[in-house]
């Protein structure tokens, strides 16, 4: 699929609004637009302070600067090339000035960006991210590739890591061996913090990792997800360390089945919320009733939160090509949480599973 059609796709679905450009405008990392990867393809490069416009006939170009030429020249999209800031103020007059409606990506463009664009155009500014969102929640062929490879690293890291864990270990060590293996396995980085929590530690939610060493009988919840050509993967494993109790055991098996609960409920036209709930029944119809304080899954692509999700509070019908995170959870203060997280893409016929590493309780 070319990058034409993903332009194609954010004009699509525009509503009432009918811009005659939409400006992405990078500001510095982390306030660099997605967006700009996500139409033009690319996956290196910064792109600090560089700029790609879109148009209705599903056309784009974009402004770059010198350091990032060489990098930009692997996507099709033509760009210009900059000397310095002050030429992507010229451009950005040169390309603006003369039209009557411009939209933004409101929910990534700095106030200063923004400024910036006002200062090239007297055209009307509308926010056009909801359509954005849209188009970047239906991932075409190449995107699912890519996080099919990204999925992959993941899952494998999680098998392999098993055999080098044990009691005693400090939970940054763990986190250590995660980044490390995914590395070697072609990640360029990790998809975001990696999350190592042992024992009460488990039950934080978004814990990172910290000196804490390893104790027989704790919850180890590892949640880490490789960065492959900008795309992101997700998965998280629990495991026990020496030996289960009846709780713990418990526990794990409520959440594996919330997990199923879940995936069962997955194929086009059911509602996000639908699937939350799936898991979420199952968790409350069991002594662990009001401790799944989170919303089931989120949509992952470019960002780990790509902006939508599985959960009460997102409206979202299921289709083909969406990917989600499936990660019901239970958390108990000062003793545990365990949670199960796969990412998968809705097919025609149901789900596919993106991430695949083994969930059948294991004590290390
Ligand atoms: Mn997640």
């Amino acid at each position: 699929m070319s990058m034409r059609s993903r332009i194609e796709s954010i004009f699509e679905w525009l509503e009432e609004e009918d811009p005659e450009a939409i400006v992405i405008l990078n500001s510095v990392k982390p306030h660099v637009d997605k967006t700009f990867f996500y139409a033009s393809g690319l996956y290196r490069g910064e792109f600090e302070n560089c700029a790609l416009i879109m148009y209705p006939d599903h056309t784009a170009e974009m402004c770059v600067s010198k350091l990032e030429s060489e990098s930009a020249s692997k996507s099709d999209i033509p760009m210009d090339i900059m000397e310095d800031r002050e030429e992507l103020k010229e451009w950005l007059e040169e390309k603006l000035s003369d039209k009557k409606k411009i939209g933004i990506n409101a929910s990534e463009l700095t106030y200063k960006g923004f400024e910036k664009i006002q200062d090239s155009t007297e055209a009307d500014i509308i926010d056009v991210s909801d359509a954005i969102i849209e188009a970047r929640n239906r991932k075409d062929e190449k995107e699912i590739e890519i996080l099919d490879k990204a999925g992959d690293i993941a899952s494998s890291v999680a098998e392999e890591i098993t055999d080098h864990i044990s009691e005693g270990m400090k939970e940054f060590k763990v986190a250590a061996e995660l980044s490390y293996r995914m590395r070697q396995k072609g990640a360029s980085g990790d998809a975001f913090e990696i999350i190592a929590g042992s024992g009460p530690n488990s039950a934080e939610p978004h814990y990172t990792s910290g000196k804490r060493e390893l104790q027989k009988g704790d919850f180890l919840v590892l949640d880490f997800g490789a960065l492959y050509k900008r795309y992101r993967s997700d998965i998280t494993r629990t495991y026990i360390i020496g030996e289960a109790s009846d709780r713990q055991k418990k526990m794990y098996s409520t959440v594996l089945e919330a997990q199923k609960a879940a995936l069962d409920m997955i194929e086009p036209g059911v509602e996000g919320a639908e699937v939350h709930n799936a898991a979420k029944e199952v968790i409350d119809s069991t002594e662990f009733e009001g401790k799944f304080i989170h919303g089931l899954g989120h949509s992952i692509g470019l960002s780990t939160h790509d902006g939508s999700g599985l959960s009460p509070n997102v409206e979202v019908t299921l289709e083909p090509g969406m990917v989600f995170t499936v990660e019901p959870g239970i958390y108990i203060s000062d003793f545990g949480g365990v949670r199960i997280e796969d990412d998968i893409v809705v097919t025609e016929e149901g789900y596919r599973l993106l991430t695949d590493a083994d969930k059948e309780m294991r004590v290390l």
